[in-house]
């Protein structure tokens, strides 16, 4: 049999997971593919090993991946729930996650409880109170660092449910296998995932192709009102509550608008800002590849990876325009008039 050699250094990860019964299991808030998909795979998995799994999110699960919650195992954790979600848990697991603030309200009682506390994660950030961190910045997803954790357990009991859920992260932090951390490793693991059953077809439509006519609508209100600075290299656009309320839409129907904008020709840099609350303002980058845009979250206390990062800004929506453009005219080397 040929001998499967570890990328990471697992053996505390292991032996953690050895010695826990009940394992909870946690990601950022708003969750993507790649912490909802690490979630569900190790859950499987760690049912298949005779644990106790339980995954509780600060955000509700996204009707994208619905599909992912076979035995409907992922609960919403809120703040009324305090620590009894805690009790007799063995060992907490965390993915993707970038800053620990990004757990939203479960992170609180991540952070002071004593049970131990295991990191997995591909953001360059700093990470802070784990007992275990096993951090890759290289690795496309986090699904990509736990199939390797999963072959150095047990590679047998990789079955469908699982490679799917791995499948999802890896496709979805890859932007389908289009961005340049879509490498040959990658590729390689997609392949193993597809002889397990993954139809990528089915998984991809799933995801990306159950747009809701209502945010359709708001897309297209969005690239109506789109600005471009800098002969086209930086498109942004922004979105106050009442904007959102007009167009009969609500704050969840905005996903994915940042990245549309950067698919137009020549932008480099798309930016977002979305009015949360009062002086509250989501800013989103994405870049094309040439500048790195998490150096602006980075300063903001926000994160993110070098061409998709956010931030959170207290202030009103126009200082935050004027802010944060400039920021992004000084990555370009040019100043705003
Ligand atoms: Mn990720």
């Amino acid at each position: 049999m040929k001998q499967l050699v570890p990328k990471y250094k697992w053996d505390r990860v292991k032996r953690a997971i050895e010695n826990s019964r009940k394992i909870l299991m946690t990601t950022h808030i708003n969750p993507d593919g790649d912490g909802l998909g690490c979630e569900a795979a190790m859950y499987y998995f760690l049912k298949k090993l005779g644990k106790d799994p339980v995954i509780y999110n600060s955000s509700d699960l996204p009707p994208e991946y619905e599909f992912l919650n076979r035995e409907g195992m992922f609960k919403r954790y809120t703040k009324q729930m305090g620590s009894s979600v805690f009790k007799g848990v063995d060992l907490i697991m965390v993915f993707d996650i970038g800053t620990p603030d990004r757990l939203g309200c479960i992170g609180e009682y991540v952070s002071k409880s004593s049970i131990l506390k295991i990191c997995v994660d591909h953001h360059p950030n700093k990470h802070g109170n784990f007992d275990i961190e096993i951090v890759d910045p290289d690795a496309p997803s986090v699904t990509f660092m736990i199939f390797d954790l999963i072959k150095c357990i047990d590679s047998s009991l990789i079955d469908y449910p699982i490679a799917e859920a791995l499948y999802v992260g890896l496709l979805t932090d890859t932007g389908s296998f289009r961005f340049e951390n879509t490498t040959i490793e990658a590729l390689k693991m997609a392949i193993e995932m597809l002889e397990h059953g993954v139809k990528p077809g089915q998984v991809y439509r799933q995801i990306y192709e159950n747009l809701r006519p209502i945010q359709a609508k708001l897309l297209g209100y969005v690239l109506q009102h789109l600005h471009y600075e800098l002969s086209g290299k930086v498109a942004w656009f922004s979105l106050t509550r009442e904007e959102i309320k007009s167009e009969g839409a609500k704050l969840e129907d905005v996903d994915g608008f940042t990245d549309f904008v950067r698919s137009i020709k020549d932008v480099e840099v798309s930016v977002m800002f979305l009015e949360l609350d009062d002086k509250k303002i989501k800013v989103n980058f994405r870049s094309k590849g040439r500048v790195a845009v998490n150096g602006i979250a980075h300063r903001h206390g926000g994160g993110g990876h070098p061409y998709a990062a956010g931030m959170l800004l207290q202030m009103s929506i126009s200082e935050a325009i004027g802010l944060v453009l400039e920021e992004v005219f000084e990555l370009f080397g040019e100043r705003s008039i």
